[in-house]
């Protein structure tokens, strides 16, 4: 071997040396260890109190090991299960579905998510979470509600003023309602209408009385919730009217073209019931 092989031979060997070392400190060719949640699928996004969402949650090993793993899944910040993925392969994805039951929830909007557990020297740790949409919950109307003027037999003088409420009862997530009232205007004028205070309990509202007909003697109102909330369940005062009573005689308070909208859009059944009145001298 002459001198000038030796030079590249020990050239070679300290590079080799040096790609090693440099191989080693800066950790190439070790293994990575990665898990993310690539999504979280609901079966449902409106649901009504007491059904059963299927959470569909997909899970990736993006490292180079196979890895042994906790998936939680949450609406809002409440840990609906835990469930353990083992040994999952390198480079691979998988399924898993959790049974979310709402019988016990309260209705409202909630955030659904998903988490995988941090594995040993995992380092990125951002995508092992993972938020879907919002699932709206909401109260369902089993029974019919009931709209009535209240009180439902009414006794004045003439000349004096006097006010009804138009009361709902067991009614599930009302988001909006609308009504006419009409009476005869020969004896009643109506002088107000302002809103109840059951609807706002849910949130701010719009609250709109369309026409006060003194001539023909009906009034129309209506009122909505704003946003993307839940309605109001229960019972309570959608609306106060305050009239005048010009002369002694008896109508009927009756109430007609009825709408009560729950915040799904769908129309809430019910049954109505009129008031009377009767102006004693
Ligand atoms: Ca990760």
């Amino acid at each position: 071997m002459n001198k000038k092989t030796l030079v590249v031979v020990a050239l070679l060997v300290v590079l080799s040396i040096a790609l090693a070392y440099i191989i080693r400190k800066e950790g190439y060719f070790s293994a990575i260890h990665d898990i993310a949640v690539v999504s979280v699928m609901p079966s449902g996004t409106e649901v009504y109190v007491g059904d059963v969402i299927n959470i569909t949650v997909i899970v990736k090993n993006k490292g180079t090991q196979n890895e042994t793993f906790n998936v939680t899944s949450f609406y809002d910040a409440t840990v609906l299960e835990t469930q353990t993925v083992t040994d999952l392969p390198a480079g691979t994805q998988t399924s898993l579905t959790f049974n979310w039951n709402t019988t016990d929830v309260t209705p409202a909007n909630y955030w659904v998510k998903a988490e995988a557990s941090v594995v040993p020297d995992e380092t990125d740790t951002l995508d092992n979470t993972c938020l879907d949409g919002i699932i709206r919950v909401r109260a369902q109307q089993t029974e019919p509600a009931t709209l009535q003027v209240d009180p439902r037999l009414i006794k004045v003088k003439a000349g004096r003023n006097f006010t009804i409420s138009v009361s709902i009862s067991d009614v599930a997530d009302l988001y909006r309602w609308e009504f006419k009232l009409r009476w005869n205007p020969t004896f009643l004028d109506c002088v107000d209408v302002d809103e109840g205070a059951f609807l706002n309990q849910g949130g701010n509202t719009f609250f709109r009385t369309l026409t006060i007909n003194n001539t023909e003697g009906y009034a129309l109102v209506n009122c909505t919730l704003k946003g993307d909330i839940s309605g109001v369940s229960g019972d309570g005062t959608l609306a106060v009217i305050e009239f005048h009573v010009k002369d002694t005689g008896k109508c009927i308070l009756g109430l007609c073209d009825t709408k009560l909208v729950s915040s799904f859009k769908q129309p809430i059944i019910h049954t109505v019931k009129d008031g009377n009145f009767n102006a004693v001298p």
